[in-house]
């Protein structure tokens, strides 16, 4: 018999606009899963090489609301392409539909706008020396169509998106179509397009890592050593914010905002690691509930690694992945992949992949709780077309004999379409009893190292059974901390 687990969401109120909440997060249900005995993939998870290929080079990205995956890699950084390119990828059928957009979306921005499609900033106007174009392209998952809508005012070419709390979408940073580094900000409403630009006080790196906070303000953690606030109400930057105890550009390392939870009022806590030539195995977090936030040394990744991933995982956890010791020279390459545990602050091994994933290559957290892994593009013109999966040793148990085998995953039967903030929610599971506890994972957008719409996953407190109500420990500004972002349901069994 089919039982229900029902959720809170917190309550919406700062947006202009009543929107749905997040139909297109991952909803994923973790089962109690008996402690590991023996083995080794119920222990640091296990990488396997999927049969099919990518057949364009996954630049940039995006989990859709409906389980599959945007590729949009215009020219695919080949500058004898003549033809610009994008696939969507079934990661169920190992499918993929092809198509050519005329013009090239080759070192974009993606993130997720509140109704579930993709908007995409920029793009390349010309190889060597490189110009980004003005061009704004919205995806649209359901007819699989790109479009065209109103111009920035001037060209991007490596800017990064970031999702604002009343769903408009922030770009930030870029290469112009005059060569010239475009430090404006510019905001996105998909009713009244974009808002003039505001040129910052400083000139920001290329594909800048941006956080939304739960205040409604966004996080600028580098790459650089001095952090940043940007203000979208008054459009104003608040600059050395802190100072990383690395104290080097972390280029192509990464940063995460760490899972938001009810339970600590939403602490925020932001974590960079990796990054720079020769790379650095050092991560760092700053905890912004702090009284004086500042960057504290986090112990290090097992390899130094630029050009990485970081995905954050249902459990909370950080997988950090990919990269080398030395950029784009695939003998430094670091293949061991490492499970960083915010509650207890340490790392613990993740398993090995064979394969080198240095520039350009990506990372995604699907629905069925594993990673898609791929890319790695360290020439112009070569690129790793083999993908792989990594499943977390969460999807494997041990059976009565001791053995390793597949955990018995949660089945969801049905969930609620759309969901709106401070409602509750029902998920129907024959599970219910079994489940431990449930979070919301935002999908993500993948490229250059970064998610420019990082999964902020919130988690519920464990215990359950049928029809037990879970909510919210405080009422506020809801749509800050899980920005609205809506799609077609899609829930992982
Ligand atoms: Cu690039």
């Amino acid at each position: 018999m089919a039982r229900s687990v029902e959720f809170l969401t917190g309550a919406m109120t700062d947006s202009r606009r009543p929107f749905a909440l997040a139909i297109g997060f991952l909803l994923v249900l973790m089962l109690l899963i008996p402690t590991a005995v023996f083995g080794q993939a119920n222990v640091v998870g296990q990488w396997s090489i999927l049969a099919n290929q990518s057949p364009i080079n996954p630049i940039h990205v995006a989990l859709l609301p409906n389980g599959r995956i945007l590729l949009a890699s215009g020219t695919e950084n080949d500058p004898t392409h003549t033809v610009s390119r994008a696939a969507v990828y079934n990661p169920v059928t190992g499918t993929f539909s092809l198509q050519s957009i005329d013009w090239d979306l080759f070192c974009n921005a993606m993130s997720h706008l509140p109704d579930g499609r993709i908007l995409i900033t920029g793009g390349t106007l010309q190889y060597n020396p490189f110009l980004g174009i003005k061009n704004t392209t919205i995806f649209n998952p359901v007819t699989e169509e790109f479009i065209r809508v109103q111009d920035m005012a001037q060209g991007r070419w490596y800017p990064s998106n970031a999702t604002l709390a009343d769903g408009r979408t922030m770009v930030f940073s870029g290469i112009s179509d005059t060569g010239s580094f475009n430090n404006t900000v510019e905001m996105y409403d998909v009713t009244s397009g974009w808002t003039l630009p505001v040129t910052a006080p400083f000139v920001p790196p290329l594909y800048p890592w941006l956080h939304l906070l739960p205040n409604g303000k966004i996080f600028f953690s580098g790459s650089t050593p001095s952090s940043a606030i940007f203000d979208p109400a008054t459009q104003s930057w608040t600059q050395n914010v802190a100072t990383t105890v690395y104290g080097q550009d972390r280029h192509y390392g990464s940063s995460v905002l760490l899972p938001l939870s009810p339970s600590d009022g939403y602490r925020t806590r932001i974590m960079i690691m990796g990054g720079n030539t020769p790379a650095t195995a050092t991560a760092e977090m700053i905890d912004l509930g702090a009284p004086a936030p500042a960057w504290q040394a986090l112990p290090p990744m097992s390899a130094p690694r630029i050009e990485m991933n970081a995905v954050i995982l249902p459990t909370g956890t950080v997988l950090a992945l990919g990269g080398s010791a030395r950029d784009e020279d695939a003998s430094t390459a670091s293949l061991g992949a490492d499970l960083f545990d915010p509650a207890s602050r340490t790392w613990s091994p993740a398993g090995q992949s064979t394969i080198a994933r240095l520039y350009h290559s990506v990372a995604l957290l699907l629905p069925d709780a594993t990673v898609w892994v791929a890319g790695s593009n360290p020439f112009q013109g070569a690129w790793e077309p083999r993908m792989e999966i990594y499943a977390p040793a969460y999807l494997f148990t041990t059976d009565a004999g001791g053995n390793v085998v597949p955990a018995t995953r949660p089945r969801i039967t049905s969930a609620a379409a759309r969901v709106g903030y401070s409602a509750a929610f029902s998920v129907q599971t024959p599970d219910a009893a079994d489940i431990a506890s449930a979070v919301l994972v935002r999908p993500g957008s993948a490229t250059h190292a970064f998610k420019s719409t990082a999964a902020a996953c919130r988690r519920w407190p464990p215990g359950s059974s049928s029809r037990r109500r879970r909510t919210t420990s405080r009422p506020a500004a809801r749509s800050r901390i899980r920005p609205p972002t809506s799609p077609s349901s899609r829930v992982s069994r």
